[in-house]
């Protein structure tokens, strides 16, 4: 989470009401959270001028793919041409843009447009009902809610999805009409959104899941050893910048020591390692998941893990339906650079109510701390320094071992 205070323009051309703000206007304003501007522009050649003027303050500007549309002279009728057009908006000076390309009928889900050039996504869901309910305006004030909490941009933005698919799938009649269900917080796993660079175009294939336990992380195929032997039953080797030669020996040798005590191995990265050597699984960060084959690792039959650190990640990792997910740092940690602040054990327990994943807990996580993590009810537990730098480490995963299978 960062501090945001944020412009965020809705572009709407659809009513005769002329209620432009220019930017002499805008200028005036003294902002002190996000906020939101709706155009409301009856659509002429001069307004269109005057609205460009608007477009180098915000922050983010909303629109749908038909005022895209209009605003750029050009039909759209695949996600490319939304791609191309959402680039050509972008030359018009926002920062971001986020397109509602629900309009896009012949796609089998509700998808959304996100792109503030150098990086991009997609957002989708599955299609409900068509309902004219004001949709857009909600999203955008549900970002601007986010975005007041102080979650990051791309987290407000799958945030507010959720708050938009929950309201349009427990939509109810009053009066003949149908009303948008507002609530608090979403946090139920049917709304979550899966997120992706790339459009999406058919359900991904579903990962068989995995109950991990006590999950070790440790860097060499003795520490594996030793750690089977005190009656781990699943664990992550986690081998950076090893040369080849050595990690080929170690993943090898790791794997055959997951068989011989029948327990599950995850390799971390090497994903055409641990399929060549037949371990149980492959662990993923987020960057992986760019360039691995998912496909390839699906049909190989091995499970997938994957790292999250806020909803954007969550929701990209949703769009792999995973084995597990990872959530993380739940404290401090000095295992691992982090760009993300600790998510503290309330997010973890938000998560536990979000995701139907097995869900890992990760970061920080020392024998004191236990109680309040399996309270939580997750399905993993990861650990490096409790551990590693136990003062006796035999001593310390008997007690991990002790009280989470005790708990089972
Ligand atoms: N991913 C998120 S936190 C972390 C990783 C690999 C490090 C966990 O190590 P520790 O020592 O248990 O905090
Ligand atoms: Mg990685």
């Amino acid at each position: 989470m960062k501090q945001t205070k944020l412009l965020i323009i809705d572009y709407s051309d659809s009513s005769a009401n002329s209620n432009t703000i220019d930017v002499e206007t805008l200028k005036s304003f003294n902002v002190q959270s996000s906020t939101i501007i709706k155009t409301i522009t009856k659509y002429t050649e001069s307004n269109l001028a005057d609205f460009i003027k608007l477009l180098p303050f915000a922050d983010l500007l909303i629109c749908n793919l038909l005022e895209l549309e209009r605003l750029l002279k050009v039909r759209l009728n695949t996600h490319q041409e939304i791609t191309q057009a959402a680039q050509n908006l972008l030359k018009w000076g926002a920062k971001s843009v986020l397109i509602k390309a629900s309009q896009l009928k012949k796609d089998f889900f509700c998808q959304d447009y996100w792109s503030n050039q150098e990086e991009s996504f997609w957002l989708a869901t599955p299609r409900l009902p068509e309902q004219s309910m004001g949709k857009k305006a909600i999203l955008s004030s549900a970002i601007a809610a986010c975005l007041a909490r102080h979650y990051a941009l791309k987290d407000a933005i799958v945030i507010a999805r959720m708050y938009v698919q929950r309201g349009l799938r427990k939509a109810y009649r009053e009066n003949q009409t149908l009303k948008f269900f507002h609530s608090t917080w979403p946090e139920e796993h049917v709304d979550l959104p899966y997120l992706s660079t790339k459009p999406f175009l058919k359900w991904s294939s579903i990962f068989k899941s995995c109950r991990t336990g006590l999950y070790p992380i440790v860097d060499s195929s003795l520490c594996v050893e030793k750690l089977f032997t005190l009656g781990v039953k699943c664990i992550q080797l986690r081998i950076k910048n090893a040369d080849k030669l050595f990690l080929e020996k170690e993943i090898k040798r790791s794997v055959f020591l997951a068989k011989k005590y029948q327990a599950t191995l995850f390799i971390n990265d090497y994903w055409k390692l641990a399929i060549h050597y037949g371990a149980s699984g492959i662990h993923l960060g987020q960057e992986d998941l760019v360039t691995a084959d998912i496909d390839e690792i699906y049909q190989s039959g091995l499970y997938l893990g994957v790292s999250t650190h806020c909803y954007y990640e969550v929701a990209r990792a949703h769009a792999n339906n995973p084995s597990y997910m990872a959530c993380g740092p739940i404290y401090f940690t000095n295992s691992k650079e982090m760009s993300f602040q600790p998510q503290g054990i309330e997010q973890l327990e938000c998560w536990r109510r979000t995701l139907s994943y097995p869900l890992v807990a990760i970061g920080g996580i020392k024998l004191e701390c236990l109680p309040e993590i399996l309270k939580a009810k997750v399905d993993g537990v990861a650990v490096i320094s409790a551990i590693t730098q136990a003062e006796d480490p035999s001593a310390a995963i008997k007690e991990f071992l002790r009280q989470i299978n005790n708990l089972k």
